[in-house]
């Protein structure tokens, strides 16, 4: 089996060490593909490191700038951020065969629109409740336990149905809690709202995960976009229950973790806002909702990325 990983960020290079990890035959490969050339030889000479609780592993994978130098692959792992789907999906078009997965990992619900990306290979949406901080190139913080589902949106051909069950294995094998999932649009749903009630608050409060707990103010606004975006949710048939609960759980379980967006800030590069809480104004405006809170959240963070 050969996994790619597209896009060696926080997630990506989680990915790579925990499925690094949980490969026991050297029938099984994985490469990283970056668009970023000085990038892919920089992670082709100093490797991955990989820090968990104060221990930190150093491997190598081979990583590639040019998709036509890799060889034919059984998964691609699309691990860039939402606004940067596009542009991958036609740089790693020539990668794209009939029989294999393309695995998309992004926060939000912008991305649901390539579920019919490709003709021949099977689309496979994944959610992670896993805390990754990007050190550097190559360089991953595993801040937080979480748990990853995958799961297929439509009927997937039986070829594509046997391969799913191996990758997760091997993910497993790597010591995530990863699983496979019949409902993964409600898990995407659920995903949604852990990410509108963390991300953008982490930036406005400038702080982790786990300190958003201990801000009155935080939790009040949590509260009230969670609850704007169960209410979106239920429009579009989509009934998630303990939102909040759910939320302050990952809260805890990720309590050390930065969040993405808060480290997209922290590097002055733009956010998944659009993709988050842009997400729950817009199909709100469809159904008549209004937003106060996710607006203000969205006004506020979109005017941190001005100030860039
Ligand atoms: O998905 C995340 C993110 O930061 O984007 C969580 C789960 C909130 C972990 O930080």
């Amino acid at each position: 089996m050969h996994i790619v990983i597209v896009g060696p960020g926080a997630l990506g290079c989680l990915l790579a060490a925990t499925l690094h990890r949980g490969t026991t035959t050297t029938a099984d490969r994985i490469s990283l593909l970056d668009y970023n050339e000085n990038r892919a030889d920089r992670l082709n000479s100093q490797g991955i490191q990989y820090e968990r609780e104060g221990i930190t592993t150093r491997f190598t994978l081979p990583a590639y700038s040019n998709p036509l130098e890799v060889d034919r692959a059984d998964a691609l792992f699309i691990c860039v951020k939402s606004y940067d789907v596009d542009e991958t999906l036609d740089f790693c078009a020539p990668l794209m065969a009939d029989d294999c997965l393309l695995v998309f990992m992004q926060n939000g619900i912008a991305h649901l629109k390539h579920r019919s990306v490709s003709k021949g290979a099977a689309t496979v949406f994944a959610t992670t409740t896993e805390g990754s901080t990007y050190l550097g190139p190559g360089h991953v913080h595993h801040a937080g336990a979480g748990q990853t589902r995958l799961g297929f949106l439509d009927t997937p051909r039986p070829e594509h149905s046997l391969l799913l069950p191996r990758i997760v294995e091997r993910l497993q094998a790597g010591g995530i809690k990863a699983g496979i999932t019949e409902s993964i649009l409600t898990g995407i749903w659920r995903k949604l709202f852990v990410n509108v009630g963390i991300n953008a608050l982490t930036v406005i409060h400038d702080c982790k995960n786990g300190e958003l707990l201990e801000i009155p103010e935080a939790r009040k606004q949590m509260r009230q976009a969670i609850n704007e975006a169960v209410k979106v949710g239920e429009f579009e048939n989509i009934f998630v229950e303990s939102a909040l609960e759910n939320t302050e759980n990952v809260c805890r379980a990720t309590a050390g973790n930065i969040s993405s967006m808060l480290q997209d800030v922290r590097k002055k590069r733009k956010t998944e806002i659009d993709a988050i809480n842009g997400m729950i104004i817009k199909m709100a405006g469809i159904h008549g909702l209004a937003t106060p809170a996710n607006s203000s959240l969205v006004e506020r963070v979109k005017k941190i990325e001005a100030r860039y």
